[in-house]
């Protein structure tokens, strides 16, 4: 099969699905649900019963607007979920732009480490993902929140974000991680206009980001350019709760176009539109094993990346 393999992640041989955890009060789809450790450390289990690979969780809300939390507070929220859930041997992401925060996830077990400003938050980023050896996702930034979308000005959205994701990594890659540990994120909605078509340019060119040879990440999930894709005839945008379907079309269409892994909030009809995508592949010309074999492969590999 023919999916990235990333070290010390789950390689069921299609693209992965990882559950989102917001251990926040105000996250941009779902503030609050799972502000409560146990509450949230619940909904990771669910996530993995649903069939989730990698549960990502995050204590800071990155919503357009959102104000910053301070480094303790996003540490006592997340080191204890992140604790038990890895007691669980579910694979877990840090989602942090702390290297603080970082580091204290890996020291508890977290298995990846999930910065949405691709280390430009934090300078002591690159360093200390470099230094623990896990893998770490690098995604497409311009800024904090607050004013992150007047940064979204671009002449060629798909180029500019792909040679800006290829510095990031230049940054990390001199601190002396390995090429195998990173994973690229075009960062839809992040300094990403929907108006301006900005997040369908970067999904029609997955290509430029997966011909790059660093396996590619996508969080399509409940974003502002589906609801307004979605929008009712006078305008009003969809509520994003009501984009998962949406959410689960752009699931299926990237992971057919070799996306590594899909960010997503409601796992399993996620779970279920990434085996489609595979046994798809899988009966594409050339491809030697049959569709039905690579859906036991898959079968086998979740059922012992929890043991
Ligand atoms: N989006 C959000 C948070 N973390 N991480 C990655 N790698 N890619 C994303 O697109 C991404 C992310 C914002 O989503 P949420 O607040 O609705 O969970």
């Amino acid at each position: 099969m023919t999916s990235a393999v990333v070290p010390g992640l789950p390689a069921p041989g299609r693209c992965l699905v990882m559950g989102v955890v917001n251990v926040t009060p105000d996250s941009f789809s779902d503030g609050g649900a799972w502000f409560d450790p146990e509450k949230a450390i619940r909904h990771g289990l669910d996530l993995v019963a649903e069939g989730a690979d990698i549960v990502d969780v995050g204590g800071e809300s990155t919503r357009p607007g959102a104000q910053r939390v301070s480094q303790s507070e996003e540490l006592r929220r997340v080191v204890p979920v992140i604790e038990a859930l890895t007691a669980e041997n579910v694979p877990v992401s840090v989602d942090t732009m702390r290297a603080e925060v970082a580091e204290a996830a890996v020291g508890v077990g977290a298995r990846l480490v999930n910065d949405v400003s691709g280390g430009l938050a934090d300078p002591a980023m690159p360093r200390v993902v470099a230094a623990t050896g896990v893998p770490y996702v690098v995604m497409h930034w311009r800024g904090h929140s607050h004013d992150m979308q007047t940064r979204a000005i671009y002449a060629d959205v798909v180029r500019e974000v792909r040679d800006e994701l290829l510095r990031r990594v230049d940054a990390v890659l001199a601190e002396g991680a390995d090429p195998s540990m990173v994973i690229l994120d075009p960062g839809l909605g992040f300094a990403k206009r929907p108006e301006a078509g900005h997040n369908w340019s970067l999904l029609a060119h997955l290509d430029a980001f997966t011909g790059t040879g660093y396996p590619v990440l996508v969080g399509a999930s409940r974003k502002g350019f589906l609801t307004r894709l979605l929008a009712d005839p006078d305008g009003t945008p969809r509520p994003f709760i009501e984009c998962d379907d949406a959410t689960v079309a752009v699931t299926s269409l990237v992971a057919a176009a070799g996306a590594w892994c899909v960010r997503v909030h409601r796992v399993r009809p996620n779970a279920d539109a990434v085996r489609v995508a595979a046994a798809m592949r899988a009966a594409r010309p050339g491809n030697r094993e049959s569709p039905e074999q690579a859906a036991a492969d898959d079968r086998a590999d979740h059922g012992s990346s929890r043991l």
